[in-house]
C-alpha cells in the first residue's frame, strides 16, 4: 500500500502567538513571525490501513486512544474536504528534538502530518492553503510549512488565517543558541496560559495592539538585513509576552531563576558589545538570537550558568518536504 512521508521542522516566533480569538478553529487575535530551525523537526510517514480505526505511533510507541482521538480529528479534516469514504490511517512519527530539549513538538508535528495526508489524500493545496489545516492542530504548526522567516497572518476566517514566507533565510547571518534551563512538562500548557491571558490580563489589549507594530517594524529590519534591530524588536516582544502572565489573575510565569538569570546575562553583554538578544516561550528555556560570530563566545560567557549540554544551537531552517 502507498505510504507517504513528510519532514517538517520546528519553529521560533520572534513575533509570538499569544492568544486566541477562536478557539475552534484557531484564529489568533495577533499575526505573528518566526524562523524555522535546522536542528529541530519531526518525520512522519502515513498510509492507509485495513483497520477500523487510525493507528498513531509516535517515537516507536503505539500512542493511547486520547492521542490518537486527536490525530483521527486532524485527518478528519482531510477525509471531509473530499467528502468520500476513505480507509483509516496508520501514522508514525518520529521527533527528531534532541532529547528533552524543552522545545514544543507539536509545531513540526501537525505541518508534517498536514504535508503528508495532502499527498496521501490527493487533495494538492499548495503550503498556504496547507497551512489553514496545519493550525488546526497546532497555532504554531501554521508557520512550519515553510523555512526561513515566516509570517502568520491571523485573517477572520478558517481559510484566511494562513502563513506566508517572508524570507527564505538563506542569506541572512543568523542563529539561535537555545539554552535548556528545565527538562521537565511545563506547569502550564502554553493553550491554559494563553487562554487565561486573554480572559483576566488588563494588559492584554495592549498586547495585541504592540504586537502588531513589532510585526511590521520586524518585516522592515528583515528586507533591510537589519540584525540588530531585528534581535531587539524580537526581545522586547517576548518580554512583553511574558508580562500579560505576570498581570493574568492568577498571575503565573514560565520564569524560572536560572531563565531570569540568563535573561540578565544577555542584556549584560549586549552592553558589553556583543550582539545577541532572547527570546522565550511558554517554558522556562531561553533562546539566544545571534550570529556565527558570536556562538562561541557566547557559550564561552554562559559557562558559568550553564553546562555544555544545556546549549544546542540552531540555524535557519527550509520548508518541509516530502522525503
Ligand atoms: C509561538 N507559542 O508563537 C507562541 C509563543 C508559545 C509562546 O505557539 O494551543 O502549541 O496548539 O495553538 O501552538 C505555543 O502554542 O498552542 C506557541 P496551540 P501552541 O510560538
Amino acid at each position: 500500500m502507498t505510504s507517504i512521508t513528510a519532514r517538517a521542522h520546528t519553529n521560533i516566533a520572534l513575533i509570538k502567538y499569544w492568544g486566541k480569538k477562536d478557539s475552534r478553529l484557531f484564529l489568533p487575535y495577533n499575526s505573528s513571525l518566526s524562523l524555522t530551525l535546522d536542528a529541530f523537526y519531526t518525520t512522519t510517514t502515513v498510509c492507509f490501513n485495513q483497520e477500523k480505526t487510525d493507528i498513531f505511533y509516535l517515537n516507536g510507541q503505539r500512542q493511547s486512544l486520547e492521542e490518537t482521538k486527536k490525530i483521527t480529528h486532524f485527518i478528519d479534516l482531510f477525509r471531509h474536504e473530499k467528502n468520500e469514504s476513505f480507509p483509516c490511517v496508520t501514522v508514525t512519527s518520529q521527533n527528531d528534538v534532541p532529547t528533552a530539549a524543552g522545545l514544543a513538538s507539536s509545531a513540526s508535528a501537525y505541518a508534517a502530518l498536514a504535508l503528508g495526508l495532502n499527498q496521501l489524500f490527493n487533495c494538492h493545496f499548495d503550503y498556504t492553503e496547507l497551512s489553514t489545516f496545519a493550525r488546526r492542530g497546532s497555532g504554531s504548526a501554521t508557520r512550519s510549512l515553510f523555512g526561513g522567516f515566516v509570517e502568520w497572518k491571523k485573517g477572520h476566517s478558517n481559510k484566511t488565517s494562513y502563513a506566508v514566507q517572508v524570507d527564505d533565510a538563506k542569506n541572512w547571518d543568523i542563529a539561535m543558541l537555545i539554552c535548556l534551563v528545565n527538562r521537565h512538562e511545563k506547569k502550564i500548557s502554553s493553550r491554559l496560559g494563553m487562554n487565561l491571558t486573554v480572559q483576566t490580563s488588563p494588559f492584554y489589549q495592549q498586547w495585541v495592539q504592540t504586537a502588531a507594530m513589532d510585526l511590521v517594524n520586524i518585516k522592515k529590519a528583515i528586507y533591510n538585513h537589519d540584525f540588530s534591530t531585528l534581535g531587539a524588536i524580537a526581545e522586547h516582544n517576548a518580554l512583553k509576552m511574558h508580562a500579560t502572565t505576570l498581570s493574568a489573575n492568577p498571575g503565573f510565569t514560565y520564569f524560572e531563576p536560572l531563565s531570569l538569570a540568563l535573561i540578565h546575562k544577555v542584556q549584560q553583554l549586549r552592553q558589553q558589545g556583543m550582539n545577541c538578544y532572547l527570546t522565550m516561550d511558554a517554558g522556562p528555556n531561553v533562546k539566544i538570537i545571534c550570529q556565527k560570530e558570536t556562538i562561541e563566545p557566547l557559550k564561552k560567557e554562559l559557562r558559568s550558568l550553564l553546562q555544555q549540554d544545556q546549549m544546542i544551537t540552531a540555524f535557519a531552517g527550509p520548508d518541509a518536504t516530502l522525503l
